[in-house]
């Protein structure tokens, strides 16, 4: 069995954090890391009465992930990306390291469209951005993705292949472009999703945000697709 690490960036979280932590499969995993930069509330301090080492990082979700991977175990082979708000749903663990565990896959990424979604847990723009993402990316790099989901899997070697830059939501869509132009085996499973557990939304429930991170992401899209690297 492959040793994971589990990232779980957090900011003002502490509404959902001790959940999510206390629900880690303690069987499948090595050590689960929330990154926390700067939470106003009490994240860090329930993160960690939970059983998760927490580490920090700059302020961002791209730099919250990359801090994360960085600090995780010498030994880790495969690095596990989740949110902290009760989201993503655990118990999809073991079907997201399957392809890693079997030698069939270097990244593996849940698509919540695939999945059963809880009504209410994604705005139909954010639906409609996924698909949209997923079209582009199928015209311009044959790529087969219908998500730009958080939780998903991949070799820590893999990673450090990509070498991700992206410090803000633009992360997770910039791992899925550098994972096709290195060749990196793919696969994309269907996850479940459910509504925040509690707190604030960081982008989705917020115009100004959400319009500052959809514009990253194409951003994003054009210019990791067209290859430069920052
Ligand atoms: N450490 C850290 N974590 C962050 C930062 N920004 C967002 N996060 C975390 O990244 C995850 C995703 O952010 P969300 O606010 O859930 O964004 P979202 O999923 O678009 O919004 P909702 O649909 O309302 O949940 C959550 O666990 C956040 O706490 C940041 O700057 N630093
Ligand atoms: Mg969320």
């Amino acid at each position: 069995m492959a040793i994971v690490s589990i990232i779980i960036p957090a900011l003002n979280e502490a509404e959902s954090i001790g959940r999510v932590v206390a629900e880690m499969p303690w069987d499948l995993i090595a050590e689960c890391l929330v990154v926390d930069n700067g939470s106003k509330d009490d994240t860090a301090e329930i993160a960690r009465a939970a059983g998760a080492r927490v580490v920090t990082s700059p302020r961002g979700y791209g730099a919250a992930c990359l801090a994360g991977s960085n600090a995780a175990r010498s030994d880790s082979e495969v690095l596990v990306y989740m949110d902290g708000d009760g989201s993503d749903v655990i118990a999809g663990l073991s079907d997201l390291l399957g392809p890693i565990e079997r030698g069939e896959a270097d990244f593996v990424i849940g698509s919540r469209m695939r999945g059963k979604r809880e009504p209410g847990s994604m705005l139909a723009s954010q639906v409609f951005a996924g698909r949209f993402v997923g079209l582009l990316l199928r015209v311009f790099l044959g790529a087969k993705y219908t998500d730009m989901g958080p939780f998903r899997a991949i070799r820590r070697t893999s990673l450090e292949k990509l070498q991700m830059s992206e410090l803000t939501y633009g992360w997770n869509l910039e791992m899925q472009i550098k994972a096709v132009k290195q060749r990196l085996r793919i696969v994309e499973i269907p996850v479940d999703y459910r509504k925040r557990i509690g707190g604030e939304s960081k982008v989705s429930g917020d115009f100004k945000a959400s319009m500052k991170a959809a514009v990253r992401i194409l951003e994003v899209l054009f210019r990791v697709s067209a290859g430069k690297s920052s």
